[in-house]
This record gives C-alpha cells, structure tokens and sequence, in this order.
C-alpha cells in the first residue's frame, strides 16, 4: 500500500516538473543533483544573490617601503643679513706716479714788476747836500731813475734793494741815501792824502708807489769827496727785489 502511494506521489510530481520545465525554462539545461533521481525533482529554483555585507575592520599596518632614491636640488634661499665688519687690513703698496697734469694758464706777465737801474758818475759831485746826479747810464730801461733829479721813484710797491760803490779822492766822503727827506744810511771814508778809497753801502727799504731814494753829500764841502773820471766809477744802483702784489692781489709786509 505504502509503494503504491509513493509511486503515485512520485509521478504526479514528475507531471508538474515536466510542465514547469516546457513553460520556464524550456531551453536551460537542468542541474543533476547529488541526491539522485529522486532528489533532482525535490530542487527549487536558484535564489537571488543576498546584500552586501558591512564593511570589515581596517587591517594591521604595512612594513615600511624601501629608500626612495635622492630628490633634486631645491631652488637657493633668500639672501642672509650683512656681516659685521671686519679689521681695518694692512696698508697696500705705495702706487705709481700719476700722469704730469695739464698746462695751467697763462700767467700775468713778469715785466709789469720790473724796476731796476744802474747809473755812474762821470765827474766829481760839484755840490753837497743836494741830490747826487748821476748822468752815466748802464741801465734805466723803465726810466725809473730820474736823471734830472737825481732821484728813483718807486713805481712798484715792494722791497727794493739799493747800493753804492764810489771812490774818494781829494777829501773825505761823508753820504747819505735818503729816503723821503731822510737820512736812511749814511757811510763815511777818510781820504787818506796820496790815495785813492772807497766808500760802499748797501740797504733794502720798502718803498710804497711815489717814495723817493738818492744818494748825497752829507755834510759841508769837506765831505764832498766823492770823486769820478775815466779810470775811476762811482756808481748807484737799486732794483725791485720783489712786489707787493701777487696775481693782481695786494700783500701783507
Ligand atoms: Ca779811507
């Protein structure tokens, strides 16, 4: 009885297979299941694929890589702050001469400061006590001896140099050069008898422009030996030793 109800169970449910088997799935090759004839037919249909699970724990930490190879230089950095200062060194060689410089301008010229003059006598001085006249010229270029007078006349303010060499014969000479009216030196000879001497002087005045110098007996007659011819000079001379003025510009003294 038991077979008999197994066996109809059994072809009523291979009736229902074949039926679902043409309408569904008419072409898929059905799966043999390990459970034999009879478990192939107890199969359902294969389910849908289930959601995704949560997210599992973060794993451990990996071991550290290798050493990467050596990057390339970096670009320089800003400039740093100056330094302080530093020794004085030592100092350095003396250098070469440097290149002669360029011609100056041309200066004012020296003639304007001349003023000399030399002069003689040609004969004994006749009178005292009055300006020597000497007539014998050897030089007078700026005329600045006067031979009509007797006397030089400053032109050129500064220091002046004026000396006189004069023989003496028949009389003693006694004379003075005069400066302004006044007796500046005075020099004095003895004549000695059956001689010929000589008397000299020599002085350096500042003269101011118009100061007058000459040179003359000083004294009465006796004095007036002052003497000249052709073998025997007397002579005055006097120059401008150096100006007052310089480039045009006046000076101290
Ligand atoms: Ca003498």
């Amino acid at each position: 009885m038991k077979q008999r109800s197994r066996l109809l169970f059994c072809s009523l449910a291979l009736l229902v297979k074949l039926c679902c088997y043409l309408d569904v799935v008419a072409e898929e090759d059905p799966q043999p299941s390990a459970g034999g004839t009879c478990a192939n037919w107890m199969a359902g249909a294969p389910g849908y694929p289930g959601h995704n699970g949560a997210p599992g724990r973060d794993g451990r930490d990996g071991r550290d890589g290798e050493k990467g190879e050596k990057g390339e230089q970096g670009t320089p950095g800003p400039k740093g702050d100056d330094g302080s200062l530093g020794a004085i060194g030592a100092q350095g060689p003396r250098g070469l001469a440097g290149s002669p410089g360029m011609k100056g301008e041309r200066g004012d010229s020296a003639a304007i400061y001349r003023s000399a003059f030399s002069v003689g006598l040609t004969a004994r001085v006749p009178y005292p006590n009055i300006p020597i006249k000497f007539t014998k010229i050897f030089y007078n270029e700026q005329n600045h001896y006067d031979l009509t007078t007797g006397k030089f006349r400053c032109n050129i303010p500064g220091v002046h140099y004026f000396a006189y060499h004069l023989t003496v014969y028949a009389a003693d000479v006694k004379v003075s050069l005069y400066k302004k009216d006044k007796a500046v030196i005075i020099t004095y000879d003895q004549y000695q008898k059956n001689d010929v001497d000589q008397a000299s002087g020599s002085v350096l005045l500042h003269l101011e422009v118009g100061d007058e110098v000459w040179l003359q007996v000083y004294g009465a007659e006796e004095n007036n030996g002052v003497y000249a011819d052709n073998v025997n000079d007397s002579t005055f001379m006097g120059f401008l030793l150096y100006p007052d003025m310089v480039v045009g510009q006046p000076t101290e003294h």
